[in-house]
């Protein structure tokens, strides 16, 4: 291609990018940030619109002795110069003034510290909570457990939705682009829910700046915080801890709904775990754990392995592995164990899952073992027999 050819193709790629950001740029994301949004997410809570208050009170404050302090000082520097014959005073020591300018400030400082400290120690205080939901952060999702309070025992992880395709531009981007995920956290609306932070690998950090609420989820520790949202409306975060390659594709989307809508969702979430839950003596054929697999897979894997199996960098290619066509003890080993980079599966997703994701990564791509995976070998296996 001449010059000319890669001028006008590099100028429409150009004018085709431009295109797109200009056609997102034009909508407000809805529970997420809104189109040129300078001030902090419109509160949910009590807590941000104390937030809210705070920031400003200490923006004027600031401004005002700013404006003050610069006033002053260039008013004298022009005022008093030299070439308009201004002589300088001198005096030194006025304790007057040592003193004026000690108290204001500490003035000052404390009218800023008092209702700061009250809404920290508030942001803390997870007593008396409705209701219990354990959070952990995982490379690259969320997992949430519900723990106490009405729901307890409901239990699903959270991986964003967006697919690849709109992420390499092959395919439109919604309005929740980056921000979206397949199993949303719901609460009732005005419950406090105490949210317990942990997380699996690495640290990770849950963030919804709607409620005012961030919290690092750090591996080994579990940490609390709290949130009551006062209106019904889906809020969107991200995790805020750099947490490797896939860190900005972890979203946190939380539904407020209403108690009656919430006590719907708890039965229709109970029922749905009940019919999930495995047998782990029922025999599966070839195609139904392939199929299964291919979801686990996707929702679980594809970020490291990639959708195609071939891997990148240092996440080794399961099309092809040794591993995947080798002896299954050495991959039950992995896959209930982890190694190094790789996370432990056991207990993350369920034994089910495990055999079905299996079975997928033997029959996929390249790889042709014909081998079923049943979930009692992961039982069997899990168990060391
Ligand atoms: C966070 C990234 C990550 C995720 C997610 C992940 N893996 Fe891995 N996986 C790795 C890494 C890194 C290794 C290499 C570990 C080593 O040998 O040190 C690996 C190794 C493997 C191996 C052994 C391959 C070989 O040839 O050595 C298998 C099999 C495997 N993973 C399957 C899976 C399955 C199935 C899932 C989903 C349930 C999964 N992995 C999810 C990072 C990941
Ligand atoms: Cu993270």
């Amino acid at each position: 291609m001449n010059l000319f050819g890669k001028v006008t193709r590099a100028s429409f790629y150009f004018v085709a990018a431009f295109d797109t950001a200009i056609a997102h740029a034009a909508e407000n994301m809805p529970g997420g940030p809104a189109v040129n949004q300078l001030n902090f997410a419109a509160p949910a809570t009590k807590i941000m619109q104390e937030i809210h208050w705070l920031h400003w009170m200490m923006l004027i404050i600031c401004a005002l002795i700013f404006i003050g302090v610069f006033g002053v000082m260039f008013y004298s520097i022009l005022k008093y110069r030299k070439s308009l014959g201004a002589k300088s005073a001198s005096f030194h020591e006025s304790t007057t003034v040592e003193i004026i300018w000690t108290v204001i400030p500490l003035l000052i400082v404390i009218g800023m510290a008092l209702p700061a400290t009250k809404t920290v120690v508030a942001m803390k205080d997870t007593t008396n909570s409705d209701i219990t939901i354990k959070t952990t952060g995982y490379q690259w999702k969320w997992g949430y457990d519900y723990i106490k309070g009405e729901g307890d025992g409901i239990s699903f992880l959270s991986t964003m939705s967006t697919s690849r395709e709109a992420i390499n531009n092959l395919a439109p981007k919604s309005n929740t682009y980056l921000m979206e995920v397949d199993n949303e956290m719901v609460v009732p609306v005005g419950k406090k829910i105490r949210l317990i932070t942990t997380a699996n690998d690495v640290i990770h950090s849950w963030t919804i700046p709607a409620f005012g609420v961030k919290q690092d989820a750090i591996p080994g520790f579990v940490r609390d915080t709290w949130f009551r949202a006062d209106t019904i409306g889906k809020f969107r975060g991200q995790c805020s801890e750099l947490c490797g390659a896939e860190h900005a594709f972890m979203p946190i989307v939380v539904n407020v709904v209403s108690q009656d809508d919430y006590t719907k969702w708890v039965e229709e979430k109970k029922k749905e775990m009940g019919a999930a839950s495995d047998d782990p003596t029922k025999v599966y054929t070839l195609d139904e754990q392939k199929e299964r697999g291919a979801k686990v897979y996707a929702a679980n894997c594809a970020a490291c392995h990639r959708p195609n199996g071939k891997g990148a960098g240092t996440f080794p290619a399961l099309d092809g592995s040794k591993v995947v066509l080798g002896p299954k003890v050495a991959q039950y080993n992995i896959l209930i164990n982890g190694k190094s980079a790789m996370p432990k599966w056991a207990g993350v997703i369920s034994d089910g899952d495990i055999a079905a994701v299996m079975t997928y990564t033997r029959n996929a791509w390249g790889n042709k073992t014909g081998e079923i995976i049943q979930t009692q070998n992961i039982v069997s296996a899990r168990a060391g027999k």
